[in-house]
């Protein structure tokens, strides 16, 4: 049996969070095929390590992880020179972005299967397939070309999270140290990341998620997380935790158990919620997560516009009420609230559009009035392809469309697209893509994230200064001598799209 190259391509310059994908189809196959870890975090040029591995003539299959934005960049350029200099090598694309394009990536000619959704099951039978030259029309989560025609398989229910085998963390030892993937955040001197949980109950019409999972999520037992975090302690003595769960408080009862579990561990955590959900939760388990070392929530407030939460169909009960109402609560239990916000959504008239992010930016002014704690998350909107959403389907209206092959997602407009910097949008314009970026940069100094823990206290207080009179004022055009201290002096991070580790 040859074996397998697995690729983390680089997602940010000083991210080095696990690179859990991988990992976990890693673990999967552990066992029975072997495999190398390649992380183009932590290579220089991840090509050299990969061809190194290639020429050795052990190799046959590629797989790789790419998640849109910046990943795009090695996933692509990597994959299509092993096609074009060692063709008989099989290339295998999972991840969110090779799910939710796989029409344009099978298309590429140069990837030949994509995973899509979860690959826990769907990876393993694939490469048994082709070892032993079986059907595939029956694997699930497989898309593939026969002839001209894209083949796409029956999609498989989520995978019972408590049946998946323990992630290769010694293996992946083996080519980085995993001392490497342990940083220092807000949170803590060692934090790792964790993931519990897949899918998500909801329809947001919006979020990248909603086509692979269409409202079904499937939870870790808070007992097997807690095993797993006792584990990392035991073992690489960390102290903080960062959940990459799209959800991971969609279920009161397992926060519960789990903040139960975790109460005399000594860990701080983070992780993403819904506001509508949490604010069902009983006050006791608000106090509970607290104690049990929950330091700040994610939370998607998107607007406090209610036509526009309807329209993007945010579900549940959300309103702009709540979100206010929430983030006062919050100040009682001593939680950081972090809300994130979509600037920039579609409308059938300039004037509304500009008029939607005018009203957001006021909204968010009162949020921080409410609770000054609460963290601001800006994003402008960029569409995703669910299939007849009414959204998509009013973006295209409008004009937007996709790329129409692979390298042009490689043209640096499009490498924005996903990092939210420039959507592309027709209804957007420029003057309105600038609005939302200088109020950000001034509510950014006005009130800088306590995520960047390396800010100084008079780092604090001259940025915080400075900002204020333009933020009190509304003065927000042209933040130049702000812009100026956030990237030469303070070195600003922004969590949204670098995470919450340093370098
Ligand atoms: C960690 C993370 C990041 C990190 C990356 C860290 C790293 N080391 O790579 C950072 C913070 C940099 C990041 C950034 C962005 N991210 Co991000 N990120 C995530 C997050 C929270 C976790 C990913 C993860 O580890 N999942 C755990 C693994 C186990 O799950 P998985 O990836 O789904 O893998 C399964 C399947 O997809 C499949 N699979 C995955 N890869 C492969 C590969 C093969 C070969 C096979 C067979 C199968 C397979 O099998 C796996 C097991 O079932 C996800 C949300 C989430 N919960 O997944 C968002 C997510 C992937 N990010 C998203 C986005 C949009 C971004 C950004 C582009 C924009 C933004 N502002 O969020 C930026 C880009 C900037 C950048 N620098 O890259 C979206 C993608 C949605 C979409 N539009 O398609 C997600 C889903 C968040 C969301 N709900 O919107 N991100
Ligand atoms: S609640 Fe969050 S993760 Fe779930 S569909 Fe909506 S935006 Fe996506």
């Amino acid at each position: 049996m040859y074996k397998i190259i697995f690729f983390n391509p680089r997602s940010g310059k000083y991210n080095h969070a696990l690179p859990l994908s991988i990992l976990q189809i890693a673990a999967s196959i552990e066992g029975v095929y072997e495999y190398v870890i390649v992380d183009g975090n932590l290579e220089k040029d991840p090509w050299i390590k990969i061809r190194n591995y290639i020429l050795s003539g052990e190799y046959k299959y590629f797989a790789s992880t790419v998640m849109p934005g910046p990943q795009l960049k090695q996933a692509i350029t990597i994959t299509k020179k092993i096609k074009r200099e060692y063709p008989k090598i099989i290339n295998i694309w999972g991840g969110y972005f090779a799910s939710n394009h796989h029409r344009t990536v099978i298309d590429s000619g140069y990837v030949d299967y994509i995973v899509y959704g979860p690959g826990d099951y769907a990876f393993v039978r694939l490469l048994y397939a082709i070892e032993n030259n079986l059907e595939i029309r029956n694997i699930e989560n497989l898309i593939y070309k026969n002839n001209f025609e894209i083949i796409k398989n029956k999609k498989s229910e989520i995978p019972d999270q408590n049946l998946l085998k323990p992630l290769p963390l010694e293996k992946l030892n083996d080519f980085y140290s995993i001392e490497k993937y342990i940083g220092k955040t807000f949170l803590g001197e060692r934090t790792i990341a964790y993931h519990s949980s897949m899918g998500c109950p909801f329809t947001c019409s919006f979020c990248g998620i909603v086509p692979i999972f269409e409202a079904h999520w499937q939870a870790k037992s808070a007992e097997n997380i807690y095993k797993d975090i006792k584990y990392l302690k035991g073992k690489y003595k960390i102290d903080a935790v960062i959940f990459f769960d799209n959800n991971f408080f969609v279920s009161e009862k397992r926060v519960r158990e789990f903040s139960e579990l975790m109460m005399n561990e000594g860990i701080n955590w983070w992780g993403e919620g819904r506001i509508d959900t949490m604010n069902k939760f009983s006050d006791s388990t608000l106090v509970l997560l607290q104690k049990a070392g929950c330091k700040m929530i994610f939370f998607g407030a998107e607007s406090g516009n209610d036509e526009l939460l309807k329209n993007i169909n945010k579900g549940g009960k959300q309103t702009g009420e709540l979100i206010k109402k929430f983030a006062a609560n919050m100040k009682n239990f001593n939680i950081i609230p972090e809300y994130s916000f979509i600037l920039g959504l579609p409308a059938d008239t300039d004037e509304k559009v500009e008029q939607q992010i005018d009203y957001d930016i006021n909204f968010i002014k009162e949020i921080k009035k409410i609770n000054p704690d609460t963290e601001i998350i800006i994003h402008v909107f960029s569409p995703v392809p669910t299939e007849n959403s009414s959204l998509l389907n009013q973006s295209k209206e409008l004009g937007f469309f996709y790329p129409k092959n692979l390298e042009e997602w490689l043209e640096p407009a499009w490498e924005k697209f996903d990092t939210h910097r420039n959507p592309l949008t027709p209804w957007l314009t420029k003057k309105m893509i600038k609005k939302i970026h200088n109020f950000e940069i001034v509510l950014n100094g006005y009130s800088p994230t306590i995520s960047d823990y390396k800010l100084s206290k008079f780092q604090l207080n001259v940025i915080k200064w400075l900002a204020s009179i333009r933020y009190k004022n509304n003065l927000f055009n042209f933040p130049y001598e702000i812009k100026l201290l956030q990237k030469f002096w303070l070195r600003y991070r922004k969590p949204e799209f670098e995470g919450f580790y340093t370098e």
